[in-house]
C-alpha cells in the first residue's frame, strides 16, 4: 500500500511509501530531507502511537569474551590486527557471567546482552554461552547475545536454552559496506538474520553511523534494516566510537543532529521497533540524548562500560532520565 503524504502544515507534500515491507531508498532519503521539526514531531507522533510515551527500556551489555577476532571491521577495537590496547581474554566463567548479571537486574536493567569478539562460535562455545543463557534465563532477564555468524543450528540451539534476542547488525548500507569490512560479505549477515528468525529468536539489528558514509548510505542502511521480514524487534543506533589503533580513528565527524534524524527515520519506518541509542552516547552529551528520545528512541545501552569502550555512568543516566521526565521499562512494568 502507498499513501501520499502531505508531511505538515507549511511543508512540501512527501511521497511516503509505508508497505510495512518496502521502503525505497529514496524514501528514506526524503524522510531525512525534512526540515528537523517536521521529521521529530512525525517520528514522536509515530512513537507514542506504538508505545508509552516517556518509557525507556535498560540493557546492560557484557563482554564475555574480548579481544583477539580475526575480523577486520574498520571500526572495532577488538579486531587482532589492529593496536588499540584491548587485550584478549578468554570466555568468561560461569559464575562470573551471572554475577554481572546478577548487578545488572539489581540496578534496573531488564535485558542482558551477551557479547563475543568472535567471527561465528564453534560447538564447544555454544554449549557454553548455552549455560550462560539459561543461567541469565533464570535471574528473571530478558536474553541476548551476539557471537558473530551462526549457523542454522547454532541458532535453534541458542533458542533451546532460552535465548530471546540475537543481536548481528547489518552495520551499514550494502555500497559502503567493502569500505569496512573485507572479511565477512553482507549476505553472510544476512543469512544469520535469517537463521536466527527461523529458530524463533527474535532480532536483534541495526548499524553505525558516523564512519564517513553519505546520507543516501545511512538511508540506504536504514531502508535494508526496515525491509527486513518482518523488521527487527530491537534497532541498536550506534554513534561510532572512535578508537585510536582502528581504521576508523580520525574520521570526519557526524553533525550530531544527523545522528538524531538517522534515529528519527528509524522510528518512521519501523514503528514498532525498540529503536535503541547505542554506542557513542558519552561523546553526545545531554542534549543530543534528549533529542534521540524525543526523535523516538526508547532503549539504551545501560552500564558504565559498553563491550571494551565506555558508556555514560549508571548514576548519570538515572539522573538525566529523572531530569527528563522519562521512565523505566522496569517503573512502566512493560516488558516486551
Ligand atoms: N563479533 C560479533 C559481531 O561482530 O557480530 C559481536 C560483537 S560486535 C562488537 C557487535 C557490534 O558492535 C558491531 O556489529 C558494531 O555494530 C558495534 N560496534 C563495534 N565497535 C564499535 C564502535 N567502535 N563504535 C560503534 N559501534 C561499534
Ligand atoms: C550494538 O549494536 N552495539 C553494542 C552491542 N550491539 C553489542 C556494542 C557497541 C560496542 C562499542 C565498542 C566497544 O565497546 O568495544
Ligand atoms: Fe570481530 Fe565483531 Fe569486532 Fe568485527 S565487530 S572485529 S566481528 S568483534
Amino acid at each position: 500500500m502507498t499513501i501520499s503524504t502531505q508531511a505538515l502544515a507549511g511543508t512540501k507534500a512527501v511521497q511516503t511509501t509505508v508497505n510495512a515491507k518496502t521502503w525505497t531508498v529514496e524514501a528514506a532519503a526524503q524522510l531525512y530531507e525534512l526540515p528537523f521539526n517536521d521529521l521529530l514531531y512525525r517520528a514522536q507522533g509515530l512513537h507514542r502511537e506504538h508505545f508509552a510515551a516517556g518509557e525507556i527500556e535498560l540493557v546492560t551489555l557484557l563482554s564475555i569474551k574480548t579481544g583477539g577476532c580475526p575480523e577486520d571491521c574498520a571500526y572495532c577495537p577488538q579486531a587482532a590486527r589492529y593496536h588499540t590496547g584491548v587485550e584478549a581474554g578468554n570466555l568468561l566463567p560461569l559464575a562470573e557471567v551471572v554475577a554481572a548479571a546478577e548487578a545488572a537486574k539489581q540496578n534496573g536493567a531488564t535485558r542482558f546482552c551477551m557479547g563475543a569478539a568472535w567471527r561465528e562460535p564453534k560447538a564447544r562455545d555454544i554449549e557454553k554461552v548455552q549455560a550462560m543463557v539459561s543461567a541469565v534465563k533464570a535471574l528473571g532477564l530478558e536474553t541476548c547475545a551476539t557471537l558473530g555468524m551462526l549457523s542454522d543450528l547454532q541458532a535453534r540451539q541458542l533458542k533451546q536454552s532460552g535465548l530471546d534476542y540475537y543481536n548481528h547488525n547489518l552495520d551499514t548500507a550494502p555500497e559502503f559496506y567493502g569500505k569496512v569490512i573485507t572479511t565477512r560479505v553482507y549476505q553472510e549477515r544476512l543469512d544469520t538474520l535469517g537463521h536466527v528468525r527461523q529458530a524463533g529468536i527474535k532480532v536483534c539489528c541495526g548499524g553505525i553511523v558516523g564512519m564517513g558514509e553519505s546520507r543516501l548510505q545511512r538511508a540506504g542502511l536504514i531502508a535494508q534494516l526496515a525491509n527486513l521480514d518482518p523488521y527487527p524487534e530491537s534497532v541498536p543506533i550506534n554513534h561510532l566510537v572512535q578508537v585510536p589503533g582502528t581504521p576508523l580513528h580520525g574520521a570526519e565527524p557526524l553533525d550530531p543532529l544527523e545522528f538524531v534524524r538517522t534515529i528519527a527515520v528509524a522510528r518512521i519506518t519501523m514503528p514498532r521497533a525498540r529503536v535503541r541509542l547505542s554506542a557513542g552516547r558519552r561523546e553526545l552529551g545531554e542534549a543530543v540524548q534528549a533529542l534521540c528520545f524525543l526523535a523516538g528512541a526508547n532503549s539504551i545501552f545501560y552500564g558504565d562500560k559498553l563491550l571494551t569502550s565506555g558508556n555514560p555512568e549508571a548514576e548519570a543516566d538515572r539522573a538525566l532520565l529523572a531530569k527528563l521526565g522519562l521512565r523505566t521499562h522496569v517503573d512502566s512494568g512493560a516488558m516486551s
